[in-house]
């Protein structure tokens, strides 16, 4: 595998969806980068009195997948060459091709008090990625579009000034890309959704993870088919279960087809408590060790540092910046 850069924003909480399409692919292997993107989340109503907190649980949580050994953990603003790198970006970007993202478009487009750091996200996503030499971006369905403008970005570097950064890919997995909500099935579950019933936390408590299991809208009928047209709740739970037990989506719905929609339910419940009690209870273990937590931040820190200002440096001369 190439090298790896994954970024997270210490917004909301993270739910099932973010572990499906994200999370659950990093690997801790030295030249993988996995950053808290506390910058990213000041586009959108930055809350001072909790950021801090946030960053500090995301960044438990990353530990708790294992990561920090090999590969760098840090935090996006600790690394100042990631802003210096945006503004340099952003002069390769052009307004049409921001204006056209559709996360743009969906929360700020047309809305005159939406920050100029909302239509810039891209930008300093591009910045995360070209400082680190990534080949290779694991996220969700919905950074495709992000991801493609990325690599855009990146050309255009490299056809202006030699070749200076190197051009990622996104790593989109092709079940579970796209986790969708437990309240309507059409809709991305999303950390944004106000319904809590829409979504498992990566921090509820079991009895809680089944409760929203057993209440997410399904289909009519009784039987446990995996069609996403005709019944796409019902999917939905069979898609999650499949990719948390490793086991292909036609065994879960042949073991359940005629069983009837609530011990199916019951069987997923129990897969996802299995997976997320484990990875819950020791990202809060972790999140009580400050000391652990610091010190694995701080090698994370010094690590990244050294390869961004690299990388920064030889793009700043690139381009004919006095250093
Ligand atoms: N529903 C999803 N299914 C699969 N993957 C998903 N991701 C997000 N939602 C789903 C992936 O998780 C990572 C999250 O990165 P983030 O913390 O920067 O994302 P976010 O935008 O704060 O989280 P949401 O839930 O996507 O928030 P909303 O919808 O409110 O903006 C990314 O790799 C993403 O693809």
């Amino acid at each position: 595998m190439g090298r790896v850069f994954s970024g997270l924003q210490p917004t909301g909480e993270l739910h099932i969806g973010n572990y499906i399409g994200a999370l659950r692919q990093f690997t801790d292997q030295s030249g993988h980068y996995y950053c808290v993107v506390d910058l990213h989340s000041l586009t959108v109503e930055p809350d001072p009195a909790t950021l801090e907190a946030r960053s500090l649980d995301l960044a438990a949580l990353l530990v708790a997948l294992g990561l920090g050994r090999k590969s760098a953990v840090f935090i996006q603003s600790q690394v100042p060459a990631h802003t210096e790198m945006t503004w340099l970006l952003a002069c390769e970007a052009r307004i049409g091709e921001l204006n056209r993202m559709t996360q743009f478009k969906v929360k700020g487009r047309n809305r005159p008090q939406s920050s100029v750091g909302l239509f810039l996200y891209p930008v300093l996503m591009a910045a995360d990625i070209l400082l680190y030499d990534i080949e290779e971006v694991p996220v969700g369905d919905d950074q495709r579009q992000h991801l493609e403008l990325i690599r855009d970005v990146a050309m255009r570097l490299n056809s202006h000034y030699g070749d200076v950064v190197v051009v990622p890919r996104a790593v989109i997995p092709t079940l579970g890309g796209r986790v969708f909500s437990l309240t309507d099935p059409l809709q991305k579950m999303s950390k944004s959704d106000p319904d809590p019933m829409s979504k498992v936390l990566l921090t509820d408590p079991d009895e809680l993870i089944v409760r929203k299991i057993k209440a997410a809208v399904t289909d009519s009928g009784r039987e446990v088919l995996h069609d996403p047209v005709a019944k796409p709740g019902i999917s939905n739970l069979l898609e999650m279960a499949a990719v948390l037990s490793g086991e292909p989506v036609t065994v879960w719905a042949e073991r359940y087809r005629s069983a009837g929609y609530g011990p199916f339910k019951q069987a997923v419940a129990d897969q996802v408590v299995a997976v997320i009690g484990p990875l819950r209870d020791e990202a809060q273990r972790i999140r009580k060790d400050p000391a652990e937590l610091g010190r694995i931040l701080e090698d994370g820190r010094l690590r990244a540092r050294e390869q961004a200002d690299l990388r920064l440096s030889a793009v700043k001369r690139a381009i004919g910046l006095h250093l």
